[in-house]
């Protein structure tokens, strides 16, 4: 199968993003049949979006699975809802702050997650990680690239598998920034992706 996982590259001051150290430490060999493209996208809103609508055209995956960092979230967000609206509340790393305008000018006001939610849910559940399904992927980049996504995957009929997973700070950041704040080991973020790629190559349709 072809599978896209994405992380994105460290915003808003900090030194890391845990979907970034996801995407570069992830175990590739246990994935080693499959067609597993990794990318660490920039906090761009141009230049993400661009990168996963031309690799979407051009690979027609079937897995795509997007990662990016919650910040004060304290467990794994398997995001459900995709909104076709940003409102960035800070600007992207290229100095763009978006405010009060559609994804996609004539799309759908939202997206369902065309991951198997409740079963990622329940198998991270089995594991003892802390998971919840979110309802609201925010209104910055992680909601831009998640409700993109799913209108290009829509644009080519792909029946792709398609989502977003938010994961909690690393400690090292909370430590960096003195916060009394919530965050998970990359160990624990790394096997709740692992499980959730195996879940998600389990239930694609054939
Ligand atoms: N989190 C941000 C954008 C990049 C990231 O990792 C978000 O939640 O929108």
């Amino acid at each position: 199968m072809n599978i896209i996982l994405t992380g994105f590259e460290p915003f808003n001051g900090s030194s890391t993003n845990p979907s970034a150290e996801v995407i570069k430490n992830f175990p590739v060999d246990s994935f080693s049949e499959h067609n597993l493209i990794r990318e660490i996208l920039p906090v761009d809103s141009v230049k993400a979006v661009a990168w996963l609508r031309e690799s979407i055209q051009a690979i027609r995956p079937e897995i795509i699975i997007l990662l990016g960092e919650a910040t004060n979230r304290p467990v794994v967000s398997i995001e459900k809802v995709a909104i076709n609206w940003m409102d960035f509340r800070i600007a992207d790393n290229s100095g763009g702050q978006v405010r009060d305008q559609s994804v996609v000018e004539d799309g759908p006001a939202a997206y369902f997650s065309t991951l198997p939610v409740n079963l990622i849910h329940n198998q991270l559940r089995a594991a003892h990680i802390p998971v919840e399904i979110s309802l609201s992927a925010g209104a910055y980049l992680c909601n831009q690239v998640f409700y993109s996504s799913l209108y290009y995957a829509d644009l080519i009929d792909n029946i792709s598998l398609c989502g977003f997973i938010h994961l909690p700070s690393l400690p090292k950041q909370v430590v960096e920034k003195n916060q009394i704040a919530p965050s998970m080991s990359l160990g624990t973020c790394m096997t709740a992706i692992t499980i959730a790629l195996q879940a998600c190559i389990q239930h694609f349709p054939g």
